[in-house]
């Protein structure tokens, strides 16, 4: 995939793009179908809600070994409609994956992810510049009422904010303290909420503010991100660094697959 020079320019100004279904029905399904294999697999890559409980966020599926490893997931996160387009994005083909995550929001008990920029936790995790993209990718339909994701436009270009830890929901973070939040909120446009089919994308800037609501349907909303970090800006050493799983130090520049790799991928045996 390559993005137009108006998308380019729209990226610049917003710090995100949103892409109606990406990837297809049937992509889509594959993913989901490992999401689900890979849930049920003993793992320390897997949060979950309780000890023996269902998965909340499921890390590294996107290499080629490790417990939670799967085809599918590797394959999605080097398609030109993810890799290709954070390539064009950062202005560098040398990217990996600073981590790769699929966020299962709970039917009913869900809760909110509080106002937070991903370069808030990542500059914590030795990262020194903010050129990392995410891509979201979302694995059911999203809506307002399943706690989809809201980005707040423009929000990037006032830098990193001097986050706090944020325990007050499940998924406790580096948050934007509500202050600042009240004050941006009222000089920036509508946050955006990032809805539709599933097979819908986003690629938005490390340090675009967002958030999301509380599931309050009756059906679990899964979600995927793939967090793009040039190879020339990966992390120094921190004191107690976070495990593997979340701060990747596999550097390797990844390569483009085929854009047919999803259907054709097999499942890596745990
Ligand atoms: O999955 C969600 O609802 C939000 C995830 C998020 O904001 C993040 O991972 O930074």
């Amino acid at each position: 995939m390559q993005l137009t020079e108006a998308q380019c320019a729209q990226y610049e100004r917003d710090g995100f793009l949103i892409f109606p279904e990406l990837f297809s029905a049937q992509e889509v399904a594959i993913l989901r179908d490992e999401v689900e294999r890979v849930s049920q697999i003993e793992s320390n890559c897997i949060i979950r809600e309780e000890t023996g409980g269902p998965a909340k966020t499921i890390f590294r599926m996107h290499e080629d070994d490790g417990e939670t490893a799967s085809g599918a997931v590797r394959a999605a996160a080097r398609s030109s409609r993810a890799l290709g387009a954070a390539q064009q994005l950062l202005g560098d083909d040398e990217l990996y994956l600073h981590h790769c995550k699929v966020n299962v929001k709970a039917a009913i008990q869900g809760s909110a992810w509080p106002w937070h920029q991903d370069f808030g936790a990542w500059h914590l995790d030795g990262i020194a510049e903010p050129e990392l993209t995410t891509m979201a990718v979302m694995l059911d339909e999203a809506t307002e009422f399943n706690g989809c994701l809201y980005l707040l436009p423009g929000s990037h270009h006032e830098g990193r904010h001097q986050p706090y830890w944020d325990d007050s929901t499940a998924y406790s973070l580096w948050a934007v303290g509500p202050e600042t939040m009240r004050n941006k909120i009222a000089r920036y446009p509508d946050p955006i909420p990032v809805t539709g089919a599933p097979g819908t994308a986003a690629i938005f800037h490390c340090n675009n503010l967002h958030a999301s609501g509380h599931n309050l349907s009756a059906h679990d909303r899964c979600q995927m991100y793939f967090c793009y970090n040039r190879v020339a800006n990966h992390p120094k050493e921190v004191e107690n660094p976070r495990p593997d799983y979340v701060r990747s130090q596999n550097w390797q520049p990844m390569t483009l697959e085929p854009e047919d790799a999803i259907l054709r991928s097999t499942v890596i045996p745990a």
